[in-house]
């Protein structure tokens, strides 16, 4: 059952597995391990040993498991601990906005704010827009200290649909209540508030913010928190929280290397809840934080849950059975291949998607770009076919090979490479099907 724990703690599973019973000399160094592998993840110290004194306990408090062997009995109750602190395992974090409401999106200087405004919107807009219902939103920057920081939002409200002002007050507060009165006038349904950040907490600019929410009372209040930034961003919550005060944080860049290090942290301290994940530049790139998922992050298995959830939602459920029936009757042609390149594109970079795979840290980079470019050069290969090629295959002889791969700029090899990795699709597919049929007889 958890068999899928990767890099350090597979270290610990493989070593703990080859001993029938925990005892107190290979616990020492499973909880090390853990250790070690907490602290790469950028938990704080202090975090890493309050988190292990309560997994020792519950060690020891724990009875022997008949159906678990003790190292899988160890790393559940890592997981088990680590998903309570960050919530639990059905816990729902995502906030509903009132309506109507101001929101106000805070943080550090380059931490996401003005995306994560745009990408609130288009979360919100789709939400409704999944219940048939329409959002009117404006959104609005007091951001004075960035000379683009207003031109910036206002790219990005176009991109998304939602309606921007450009305030003529130029102070934060002034400006902040210019937006209200806006908002309150036509009647918007939600104010998203664009601040300034930055670089560090600085008594002016949480001054600012002490300002604005006493005067706007906004609803909701949002701390945008840079995962990459891991212990500090610690500091930066405490800071907002203790002068300002807010509802949830959203951590942006988890599409980074980050292994969630500082979500772990921030929900230990803090105990407020993370209600979304940046996981990268597009406006569409907001997901509900899941306790699950980020727990077996941090423990740095794969994230195959999101990877799914991410293919269903960019390529139809339609589009996907008739290519899987397609492919079990074995009426795969190249027009079909074309198409399965082009829900790979859809599915978002290569490399995005193989980061959520198990395993994928054994995937060197370079490998991933060889992939990458094979996959264009595939695309170009497949462009350059008539229709009909495309529709049957057996047409592509030595003369018609070699004016596909002029057009497409590519050797007459690639042209082969391609039949033949198309061929061992086709192959595959025949496989299947046969493998199928035996079931249904047996
Ligand atoms: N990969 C990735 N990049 C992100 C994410 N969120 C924001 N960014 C990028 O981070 C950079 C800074 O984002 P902004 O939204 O301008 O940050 P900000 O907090 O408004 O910055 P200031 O207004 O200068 O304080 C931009 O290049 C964004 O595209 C994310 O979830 N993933
Ligand atoms: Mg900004």
């Amino acid at each position: 059952m958890f068999d899928f724990l990767s890099q350090k703690f597979s270290g610990v599973l493989q070593w703990l597995s080859n001993s029938h019973k925990l005892t107190e000399e290979n616990m020492a160094q499973a909880y090390a391990q853990v250790r070690d592998g907490l602290l790469e993840a950028d938990v704080p110290l202090a975090v890493v040993d309050a988190f292990l004194e309560q997994v020792k306990s519950a060690v020891t408090g724990q009875k022997v498991h008949q159906a678990l062997k003790p190292s899988e009995q160890f790393i559940k109750i890592v997981h088990d601990s680590l998903l309570a602190f960050l919530g639990g395992k059905n816990a729902i974090t995502a906030i509903t906005f009132q309506i109507p409401s101001v929101i106000m999106v805070m943080g550090l200087q380059g931490s996401g704010k003005t995306t994560t405004v745009a990408k609130l919107c288009h979360y919100t807009k789709e939400q409704a827009r999944q219940r048939g219902k329409q959002r009117h939103i404006l959104i609005g920057s007091i951001d004075f200290y960035r000379p683009a920081a207003i031109d910036q939002l206002e790219i990005l409200a176009k991109q998304v649909g939602v309606d921007f002002h450009r305030t003529k007050a130029t102070t934060p507060l002034a400006a902040a209540l210019e937006l209200q009165q806006v908002f309150k006038q036509k009647c918007y349904e939600h104010l998203i508030l664009d601040t300034a950040g930055r670089l560090h907490i600085d008594e002016t600019m949480m001054q600012e913010l002490v300002d604005i929410n006493k005067a706007l009372s906004p609803k909701h209040k949002l701390l945008v928190l840079d995962a990459m930034t891991g212990q500090e961003s610690l500091n930066v919550a405490r800071a907002f929280n203790d002068q300002i005060g807010f509802d949830a944080a959203i951590l942006t860049k988890m599409d980074s290397d980050t292994r969630g290090g500082a979500a772990f942290a921030f929900r230990f301290q803090l105990g407020k809840p993370i209600a979304w994940v940046g996981s990268g530049e597009k406006i569409e790139d907001l997901e509900n934080f899941v306790p699950e998922r980020m727990t077996t992050r941090i423990l740095g298995m794969g994230d195959l849950q999101t990877l799914l959830e991410k293919a269903t939602e960019s390529v139809s459920q339609q589009t996907q059975e008739s290519m899987a029936k397609k492919f079990m009757e074995g009426s795969f042609n190249l027009k079909d291949f074309q198409e399965q390149l082009q829900m790979l594109d859809k599915m978002g970079s290569m490399q995005k998607i193989l980061r959520y795979l198990p395993g994928s840290h054994q995937i060197t980079p370079e490998a991933m770009e060889k992939g990458q470019v094979e996959t264009r050069r595939f695309k170009a290969i497949i462009g350059s076919m008539t229709e009909k090629e495309r529709l049957v295959p057996a047409l592509l002889d030595g003369s018609r090979r070699k004016r596909i791969a002029a057009g497409a700029g590519v050797s007459a090899q690639d042209v082969n490479h391609l039949l033949q990795r198309f061929e061992e699709c086709k192959q595959f597919a025949k496989m299947v099907k046969k493998m199928g049929k035996l079931k249904r007889f047996s």
